[in-house]
């Protein structure tokens, strides 16, 4: 429970009610880009500020990629590939294709039309602008009415220590597929990185905030390692919501069960609730743990039990609803 508060979550929830609430999420990738397009239609996505974690990004070709910024803005802006869940749709692969002639490796699929996201931003920084001004003109460009701010402008790549020794991120998930053991989790230039401008207002002013069904590992705490934001989070009046991104020991997509069990934590949503412990006031798990209410209760949250499980647009629209409904 945060020490420097006595507000109860019910007391935080009153604040403002209703379409004028402003509401602040921290994301990862394909989970949270689900969560969020159903917040988006169930609220007006003027009021949402997403905080986009960047420690995914890579330098792949010499090119600047922000994966988890881009799997926000592309299903914002209804332009994902969803049978991925990552990259556009209808998008080839000829650059790709055409670098393996000389030889260039080809584990990372970038799209061809993706490849225009990532040499514009590429560009752009190199004349000068921020990871954030670059954020925010694609995704204007692109049509998404919500804000989304990089976690920092700064480049803080995660980097996982396995027992095949130090990958990037991407190489131990996409090229290495999870399949390493890991031992320890860090993010490059993390204790010079700033949170990106505007990231500690949108915490600090917002009526909620809303942890998002991400990697609480490689999703989350890499947000929460750009100094001030964790404290941010325990020191806002707004309520602080996360949704569980385990369901029955399982993660839906990716490592996050491999790496609860490989850290030392307990692989459920407990493990997860349990690291987040010190700024969240509210829990969502899911039904088929409602086991785990009370014992996650013990630390100091409320919990909600609903089905987060989000098959359909419409899966993605009611969890969005329950979740407003939390606030209200
Ligand atoms: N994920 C994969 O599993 N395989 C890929 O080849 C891959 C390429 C890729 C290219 C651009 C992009 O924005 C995302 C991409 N992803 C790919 C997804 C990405 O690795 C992960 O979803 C995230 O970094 C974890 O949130």
């Amino acid at each position: 429970m945060r020490d420097t508060d006595q507000q109860t979550p019910k007391d935080k929830g009153q604040r403002t009610t209703g379409n004028g609430q402003k509401i602040t999420a921290l994301a990862g990738g394909v989970g949270a880009a689900k969560f969020l397009l159903g917040l988006t239609r169930v609220m007006p996505p003027e009021n949402l500020t997403i905080i986009a974690n960047t420690g995914d990004d890579v330098e792949h070709f010499g090119l600047r990629i922000s994966p988890d910024i881009d799997t926000v803005t592309y299903t914002l802006a209804g332009v994902i590939n969803e049978a991925t869940g990552w990259g556009l749709a209808d998008d080839s692969f000829e650059c790709l294709q055409w670098l393996a002639r000389y030889d260039e490796a080809t584990w990372f699929n970038l799209g061809d039309k993706d490849f225009a996201t990532h040499i514009y931003r590429t560009n752009a920084l190199k004349q000068g602008k921020t990871l954030s001004d670059v954020t925010r003109h694609i995704s204007a460009s692109l049509g998404v009415r919500s804000t989304i701010l990089p976690m920092s402008d700064a480049y803080t790549p995660t980097r996982v220590q396995t027992d095949e020794g130090e990958l990037h991120f991407q190489e131990y998930f996409v090229r290495r597929r999870c399949e390493p053991q890991v031992l320890e989790i860090r993010f490059d230039n993390i204790a010079t990185a700033k949170p990106a401008h505007g990231v500690l207002a949108a915490i600090g002013d917002a009526d909620a905030v809303v942890i998002c069904p991400s990697n609480p590992f490689i999703s989350i705490s890499p947000i929460l390692a750009v100094p001030g934001i964790r404290k941010a989070l325990q020191q806002t009046a707004a309520q602080v919501i996360a949704i569980t991104p385990i369901i029955a020991g399982q993660a839906l997509k990716g490592p996050a069960a491999d790496m609860l069990r490989d850290l030392g934590h307990e692989v459920s949503a407990r493990g997860v609730a349990a690291m987040y412990q010190d700024f969240v006031n509210l829990f969502v798990l899911d039904e088929a743990d409602a086991a785990l209410q009370s014992s996650i209760a013990a630390f100091g949250m409320q919990v909600a039990v609903m089905n987060t499980l989000m098959k359909t647009l419409a899966d993605k629209e009611q969890l969005a609803r329950r979740v407003l409904a939390l606030m209200a």
